[in-house]
């Protein structure tokens, strides 16, 4: 797309007319121009705010995102369609205010009991259900802000026809933190927000709640991110979670849980950085992408660790030069966590805990499927290039300067929030690694702290000196060096060879996608219909690997979890009946390009077949000529897939 506009504005604006119907808009009036601003790291975004006959809409914001040379990189917002309401109010600003703040009194809020009064008024076309999803209903209503100033803060969204409450929800975001003993069963609950501290709890479970604040207010501070979701999410804790095999720690999608001595500080951060990650970059949990999502967690939990001044009395905690495994305490993960019996992981020099300082250290690198593909172990590489770009050192021929914790945490941050694919590998992030550090070159840097004041502009900046520096790091750790060799890995599917003439002049049945799904049927299978997500079939052009033309895609998402939330289930995608003529001799063939990409040997996909409507059956293995089935999918009673214990392409290269 070439926009001939010069500057973000004139830009965004040159899309629109040429685009405002990919919007569902019925008009370009319905958008008006609202500013243009440079974000925290210097970058250029254009924000447009939808109106409905001159009244604006709530939320209906597009954003437009420039890179450093200005050129469109991406949209998001929200563009709400098919608005159909009477934009002449019934009710007063004053009678809904009226209504706003006597609803606000009913309401047990107002612990500290000073008076209710009224901040904001706009009359607005409110989407609601746009947050909760489902069908959104737009309401011509007053956005009526009720506040004491003190302990209510709330947003009333008033019918300006009938005056019934619409929507209400809070301004109020304190850091909200739940702890828990054994399982979230509410008589369970042992600490929440507000209660005294630390009150009867045990050293971990203080662990617990105050490393989470530190997690909470190091993310705020340096980022502007709140919570792990970015929005205020509760931090719940369970502390001797039985449905953990000891000693161990972990984040499940909904809390992070410990078993009795492992609660320490850097562990804690390392829990929730996987809660970061998963709203962030959301990356698979499985080789390179695992290794990535582990290290970061190890990133965040010591850098944490290093800052908080917690749980670090009497420790040393010097920077390190050599590669001895003893001595100072710093980079190692767990140095504290008694059941762990000493230091589980150790950023500096990981060979001290058998994991690789790079890519190719063939001795510990570890090549096989065990452990989710290594990602407690590879995660060392990238573990090590942080350490050794934070403090500066030299390794494998090559010498970083140390840019030190600042700038290392953005650096990390911004590769996350802005280039990481649930997917991206050790390449992939040495790209993401020098773009971020590009985008961020000049820019003065939130410092970082994990009070609940924030550091202030640290003054540090990224130069292009800083740019050499992660270039040199990258290769000391081999970064972009595939372990493929030294694995011994072959590809998922092979290369073939192309289909002859004969086979592709005249086939009796052939799709390209380029109609859409045409006379294919779609259908979703969920095993449990209540938590399932719909996920359809789309047809995409966008296709892995550069190729050409269109194909039909499949989501395996990463959502959901396994026992409240369960998306296990097929998407099944049928063909129409194709009639295959009696030919008295030769042999049918069928030929499919595909790419997969999925959890391997937990999901998967397969090909079934139905002969003169008779049952459906596997497509066997023996059928293959090329590139059959790669494995089975995992059997046994942990894996809920519908298709467990089938064949299937699985897995991902
Ligand atoms: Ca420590
Ligand atoms: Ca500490
Ligand atoms: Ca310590
Ligand atoms: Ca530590
Ligand atoms: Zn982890």
């Amino acid at each position: 797309l070439q926009l001939k506009g010069s500057g973000a504005k004139a830009k965004s604006a040159e899309f629109l007319t040429e685009n405002y119907k990919a919007f569902n808009l019925k008009s370009i009036n319905d958008l008006v121009f609202v500013e243009e601003k440079v974000d925290n790291y210097g970058l250029k975004n254009v924000i447009y705010r939808q109106q409905h006959q001159g009244i604006p809409v709530y939320d209906g914001l597009l954003k437009f995102h420039f890179n450093r040379k200005e050129e469109l990189s991406s949209i998001n917002g929200n563009a709400i369609s098919n608005i159909k309401v009477n934009v002449t109010p019934d009710i007063s600003t004053s009678e809904a205010e009226n209504i706003a703040k006597s609803l606000v009194a009913k309401q047990d809020l107002n612990k500290s009991n000073k008076p209710l009064q009224v901040a904001k008024n706009n009359l607005l076309i409110f989407p609601k259900n746009l947050v909760q999803g489902g069908v959104v209903t737009s309401y011509l209503a007053y956005e009526i802000e009720v506040t004491n100033k003190v302990d209510v803060r709330e947003f009333l969204f008033i019918d300006a026809h009938t005056g019934e409450l619409v929507d209400q929800f809070t301004g109020i975001h304190p850091i909200d933190r739940k702890l828990y003993e054994t399982n979230t069963n509410a008589a369970n609950l042992k600490w929440k927000e507000g209660d005294a501290f630390p009150g009867t709890l045990s050293i971990w479970q203080q662990n617990e709640v105050t490393t989470s604040e530190h997690v909470y207010n190091f993310f705020k501070n340096a980022f502007g991110y709140i919570s792990y979701d970015a929005a205020d999410h509760t931090m719940i804790t369970v502390n001797n979670d039985p449905t953990i095999s000891c000693p161990n720690a972990r984040w499940n999608g909904t809390y992070a849980g410990y078993c009795d001595g492992t609660a320490t500080d850097d562990v804690i951060a390392h829990e929730w950085g996987h809660a970061y990650t998963e709203y962030t970059s959301g990356l698979i949990y499985q080789y390179q992408s695992g290794a990535l999502n582990e290290s970061y967690s190890d990133v965040w939990g010591e850098t944490i660790d290093l800052i908080n001044n917690y749980q670090d009395e009497g420790e040393n905690l010097n920077i390190r030069t050599t590669t001895a495994c003893s001595g100072s305490l710093r980079w190692k993960i767990g140095e504290d966590a008694t059941s762990f019996g000493g230091a589980i992981r150790d950023m500096w020099n990981p060979n001290c805990n058998g994991d690789p300082g790079r890519v190719l250290d063939t001795s510990n690198y570890y090549c096989g499927t065990a452990d989710s593909g290594g990602v407690h172990s590879n995660s060392g590489v990238t573990n090590h290039l942080y350490s050794l770009l934070a403090d500066g050192g030299t390794y494998n021929g090559y010498t970083m300067t140390g840019i030190g914790f600042v700038k290392a945490a953005h650096l990390w941050w911004k590769a996350q929030t802005t280039y990481l694919t649930a997917t991206s590998d050790f390449a992939n992030f040495a790209d993401a690694l020098e773009a971020a550090a590009n985008d961020l070159i000049g820019i003065n840097l939130q410092g970082l702290s994990t009070t609940g004041t924030a550091a202030g502009l640290s003054g540090q900046t990224f130069t292009t000196a800083d740019l050499q520096n992660i270039r040199n790091g990258i290769l000391a750790v081999q970064l972009r060096t595939s372990p493929a060799t030294q694995c011994n890995y072959t590809p998922l599917l092979k290369p073939v060879p192309d289909l002859c003439a004969s086979a592709t002049a005249n086939p009796l049945f052939k799709e390209t996608w380029e109609n859409g799904l045409g006379n294919w049927t779609a259908t979703n299978i969920p095993t449990n219909a209540s938590s399932w997500e719909v996920r359809n079939w789309v047809v995409k052009d966008n296709l892995p690997k550069g190729r050409a033309g269109k194909a039909i895609f499949a989501a395996d998402p990463i959502n959901g979890n396994c026992t409240t939330s369960l998306q296990n289930g097929i998407l099944r995608l049928e063909s129409q009946q194709i009639t295959i003529p009696a030919f008295s001799g030769g042999k049918y063939e069928m030929a499919f390009n595909h790419y997969v990409a999925t959890e391997s040997t937990w999901d998967g996909g397969n090909i079934k077949y139905s002969l003169n409507g008779g049952a459906w059956t596997l497509l066997p293995i023996t059928a293959f000529t090329q590139n059959g089935y790669n494995s089975t999918l995992d059997g046994t009673a942990s894996n809920d897939n519908p298709l467990k214990g089938q064949r299937a392409f699985t897995g991902t290269d």
